[in-house]
């Protein structure tokens, strides 16, 4: 397991290319700029070389920037950059990514129910990712309410991060909830200024935290 440091999972922005004309690269910069702490590189639509390109890019940045970089799905490409960790499913072999990864990259996996807490742990995961409500920018994914977020937060060491249908009004009550963190597409990309939408999600989940005393 890597050391990772859960507070830089409270904001954390994950890229996509679908909203207002916007880039990966230029969603992951406006996330550096507005304080996030944890960006990830998500383009399932990219082929490997072009993904290779940005990747790259955007380690170098995050590493300046002294922000966690992550890489959806491909620890390989994660481990090419240079990149701080990987992001998976259930579905996408952890126990490979884990050993792609080697000890010290953060591995974040993907559950949908409490009972899979322990698996995530014994996988080597270093945080947990929980769908929290329904989104249109990923239909197909499971929610499992703020319920989901504090079994599974009560049950594990692990942080927690809630991801699905986040944004500043509703951010505090998945810190509420017992989250290290939550994790963000539209509320960024989709955002008028996601610079300011970033900052905006970084000081409500600040006071959400200090106010929880984390
Ligand atoms: N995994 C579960 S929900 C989701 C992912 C990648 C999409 C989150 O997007 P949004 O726009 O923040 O609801
Ligand atoms: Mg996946």
């Amino acid at each position: 397991m890597a050391a990772l440091d859960p507070r830089a999972l409270r904001v954390y922005v994950l890229t996509s290319s679908r909203f207002a004309g916007r880039s990966h690269r230029d969603v992951a910069m406006a996330a550096l700029e507005g304080g996030a702490g944890a960006v990830q590189l998500r383009a399932p639509e990219l082929p490997e070389d072009e993904l290779l390109g940005v990747a790259s890019e955007l380690a170098r940045a995050c590493a300046d920037a002294g922000v966690l970089f992550v890489i959806n799905d491909r620890p390989e490409i994660a481990v090419k950059v240079g990149a701080g960790g990987a992001h998976v499913g259930r579905e996408d072999d952890p126990s490979r990514a884990r050993l792609a990864l080697g000890p010290e990259r953060v591995l974040g996996m993907s559950i949908n129910d409490a009972t899979q807490t322990r698996e995530a742990e014994e996988l080597g995961a270093d945080y947990i990712g929980v769908t929290v409500w329904a989104t249109p920018t990923k239909p197909e994914a499971n929610p499992g309410g703020l319920a989901l977020v504090r079994t599974i937060a009560d049950r594990s060491a692990l942080p927690v991060v809630g991801i699905g249908g986040i944004d500043a009004a509703n951010a505090p009550s998945v810190v509420d909830a017992g989250a290290a963190g939550v994790a963000v597409i539209s509320a960024v990309a989709a955002a008028p200024d996601p610079i300011a939408a970033t900052r905006e999600l970084v000081r409500v989940v600040d006071s959400a935290l200090e106010r929880r005393g984390g």
